[in-house]
């Protein structure tokens, strides 16, 4: 294999259980997102529109779609002789082999694999991120720096601090002190989960963990780390001031629906310099009737709109019957509203059919926002309808 500067390994394996029912069948980096795109769309295609052409991804948990849907990588432009996508699932190895403990143990059992490459940095992304950037210039800052690790971060509202590794910084933005998802923080700087290491030193501190502690977590922030920033390597924090968002949760996830929306998005899908790519479905293209009434929302090919929408996200093949109000609402591929229902702050699943006079999350007595999921097993087993006139949230 010819070598490559930088490799990177994108984490696609967690479990993503506070998606709730939105991964109870996929991966959450296969997760839909955007109307059109997957989440893994997003690294993948900030991949490709950074250089790299080599990329690792890391399955476990439910990677039937998503293999299918990574495929060649051709979407993405990543279908190389040398290089491109490897979907790189748990194996079985001479020394046992086992399923995936955590982050790091997974890249630790890849070893090999990123050895063929025999890469100067490795660069480490998650699977569930929305964010367009260019790993190029992170890559610049690592180099001028000297650095041994450089981690992505930026300022989180404070009530969140606790989701992240939060960390203190000096004047050269060198990282001093490194707290992984604290109870109560010192700062509001946090850890985009993107890291770019040396892959010398990164090889020699996952051998060395997994040599150390065999029930180890094996993850990046709880282990390697603090091993890291103990041994006190050259660690600097390469600050981004765009868009991000980690849709871990059903909350941000909704939230970052909303951030597509306006006139001046928070994250412009339409940038043709920075085009997100996904898989595209043949679909005929939407039709809005005569009655509907549209407004501030994004709606993919296939749907048919006779209602009202409004500040909504549709994803492809969404059906809105006569008279029916979708708000604030996000709706995942092929389901269908029919009339006289009122949808509100609500997340609808895959496939699912909300009969006539239904009400889903409207609360009329409140402002606040309430997010009701309804997933195409969460009400009814098996069956993904909702009968005529059911009230939920
Ligand atoms: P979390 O997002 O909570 O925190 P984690 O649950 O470890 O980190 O997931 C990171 C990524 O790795 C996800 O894309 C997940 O799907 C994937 N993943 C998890 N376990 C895996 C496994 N065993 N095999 C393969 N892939 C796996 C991390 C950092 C924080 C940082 C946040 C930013 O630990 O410091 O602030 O990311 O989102
Ligand atoms: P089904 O199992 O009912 O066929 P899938 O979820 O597999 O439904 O989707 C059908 C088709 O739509 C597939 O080609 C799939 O790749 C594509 N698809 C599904 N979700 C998305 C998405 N979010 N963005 C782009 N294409 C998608």
């Amino acid at each position: 294999m010819p070598k490559v500067e930088m490799l990177a390994m994108l984490l696609a394996g967690g479990k993503g259980s506070r998606l709730g029912v939105l991964t109870n069948n996929i991966a959450k980096p296969a997760v839909p997102f955007g109307a059109e795109y997957r989440l893994i769309d997003f690294p993948l295609s900030n991949c490709s529109n950074s250089g790299i052409t080599t990329v690792g991804v890391l399955t476990q948990y439910k990677p039937l779609v998503l293999n299918r849907y990574i495929g060649s990588g051709s979407s993405w432009d990543l279908d190389r002789h040398t290089g491109g996508v490897t979907v790189l699932p748990p194996y079985v190895k001479e020394g046992g082999g086992h399923w995936y403990k955590g982050t790091a143990d997974a890249i630790y059992q890849n070893i090999e694999f990123i050895d063929l490459y025999d890469p100067e940095y490795v660069l480490v992304l998650s699977g569930d991120h929305i964010y367009k950037m260019d790993y190029s210039k992170m890559l610049e800052f690592h180099k001028e720096k000297k650095a041994e690790v450089s981690i992505a971060v930026l300022e989180v509202p404070w009530e969140e601090t606790h989701r992240f590794g939060i960390m203190n910084t000096n004047q050269e933005q060198k990282i001093i002190e490194f707290q992984e998802k604290p109870k109560e923080a010192k700062n509001n700087l946090a850890s985009m989960g993107i890291y770019i290491f040396n892959w010398e030193t990164l090889r020699k501190y996952l051998n060395e963990e997994a040599e150390r502690n065999e029930d180890s977590a094996g993850d990046f922030g709880h282990n390697i780390i603090p091993a890291m920033m103990n041994d006190q390597l050259a660690f600097y924090a390469y600050t981004f001031k765009d868009y991000w968002k980690d849709v871990g949760t059903i909350e941000s996830y909704w939230q970052a629906h909303m951030d597509l929306l306006g006139d001046q998005s928070k994250l412009d899908l339409q940038d043709r310099k920075w085009v997100i790519y996904s898989v595209n479905p043949n679909r005929p293209p939407q039709y809005i009737s005569g009655k509907a009434e549209v407004e501030n929302s994004i709606i993919n090919k296939g749907a048919q709109i006779m209602g009202r929408v409004k500040n909504s996200v549709l994803f492809f093949g969404v059906k809105v019957g006569r008279d029916a109000v979708i708000e604030d609402s996000v709706i995942l591929p092929n389901s269908s509203i029919a009339s006289g229902s009122h949808i509100k702050n609500s997340i609808i699943g895959r496939n699912v059919t909300i009969e006539k006079n239904s009400q889903i999350g409207v609360d009329s007595d409140s402002d606040q926002i309430k997010i009701t999921v309804v997933g195409d097993e969460e009400l009814i087993p098996e069956s993904s309808q909702i009968k005529s006139g059911t009230v939920v949230g």
